[in-house]
């Protein structure tokens, strides 16, 4: 694997600690948002987002966690988007001119019928439902999320994937005038992140399209986006537009700028550090300043359903 980029990235986490962005994102609320001189472009670009129509559908209770949801308002201004910037805040204050109408996935590959999906097709496609599930980041913060969608395996039948079908990539959106955050070279665009097929077809594996009972913002990836929940969050790919089914482990957006610090697995698991800290820990991102840290518990608590997967595989080298 090419080293593209030897020095690793620096992540937001490590620039600005926790107290300075929460207080500025205080800031920004008690301003009204209406920010000044912050992220990439300043006040021009920032606009307060329009609440997205609502998504309604059963809540499959087998596929969700009972913990405390995290408030939707820390769920939609606590982001990683690095499309928008760097700051978490940025995808709140910076997403709204994302085109998310019309919308297309094209899927392709190996598979028998590749087709390209409109998205009201694909709001179609399965009954929507509502599961609860955790979501950890790398960066050792995690939220419990209330999201809309089906497993990603109704869509992937459809197409039907050959015999060589041994991995899924994700391919999302680029759109220069509305992502300031292409311009920045801290990847390279656009987005990519891949499964393997059983993890792909796995029920939990969930495309999703709506959150608190809402259309996701632009910030959490609209109009469609991915959540795998035993992984950390950047497998999660958002805003999607093309779906690859191949035979060969496709190179990753993150396994491409910093091979060692972001491996293809990316299963959470406490007992393998990432190499600039620990993840034995996280943070439950919610209301006060004092988010409770708790353990970080292995396949972010979903061993039970997924360990199967990996059986006899050496997770600290396959990490
Ligand atoms: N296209 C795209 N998808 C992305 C990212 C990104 O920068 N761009 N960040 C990832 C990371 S690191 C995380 S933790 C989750 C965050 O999802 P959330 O903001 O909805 O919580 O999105 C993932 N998907
Ligand atoms: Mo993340």
């Amino acid at each position: 694997m090419a080293n593209l980029n030897p020095s690793p990235p620096i992540l937001p986490s490590a620039i600005t600690p926790e107290p300075v962005w929460r207080s500025r994102r205080q800031l920004l609320a008690a301003a009204g948002l209406a920010a000044t001189g912050l992220g990439w472009s300043g006040a021009s670009r920032a606009q307060s987002q329009p609440d997205k129509p609502a998504l309604a559908g059963k809540r499959n209770a087998a596929l969700s966690v009972s913990e405390d949801l995290t408030p939707e308002r820390d769920i939609t201004t606590y982001n990683n988007f690095y499309e928008f910037g760097l700051d978490k805040e940025d995808p709140f204050l910076f997403s709204g001119p994302m085109k998310t109408e019309p919308w297309t996935i094209e899927v392709e590959g190996e598979v028998a019928r590749p087709k390209v999906f409109g998205l009201d097709e694909l709001l179609k496609l399965a009954p929507m439902e509502e599961r609860i599930y955790r979501l950890r980041c790398v960066e050792a913060w995690s939220m419990v999320i209330p999201w809309m969608g089906y497993s990603l395996s109704a869509l992937l039948r459809k197409v039907e994937p050959t015999g060589n079908a041994k991995y899924v990539e994700f391919v999302t959106d680029m759109q220069p005038e509305a992502m300031p955050g292409l311009r920045s070279r801290i990847l390279r665009w656009p987005y990519r992140e891949s499964l393997r097929m059983d993890e792909a077809m796995h029920p939990l594996t969930m495309l999703v399209y709506g959150l608190y009972g809402k259309q996701l913002p632009n910030q959490n990836g609209a109009p469609v986006r991915l959540a795998v929940p035993w992984k950390y969050g950047f497998k999660s790919a958002k805003s999607i537009v093309r779906i690859r089914v191949v035979e060969h482990l496709p190179m990753s957006s993150w396994m491409e700028v910093a091979p060692h610090e972001y491996g293809f697995y990316a299963n959470v698991n406490p007992d393998v550090p990432h190499p600039r800290w620990s993840q034995a820990m996280e943070r439950r991102i919610g209301g006060s300043v004092f988010a409770p840290r708790v353990r970080t518990q292995l396949f972010n608590g979903y061993a039970d359903q997924v360990a199967s997967l990996y059986a006899g595989l050496d997770l600290r080298q396959n990490y």
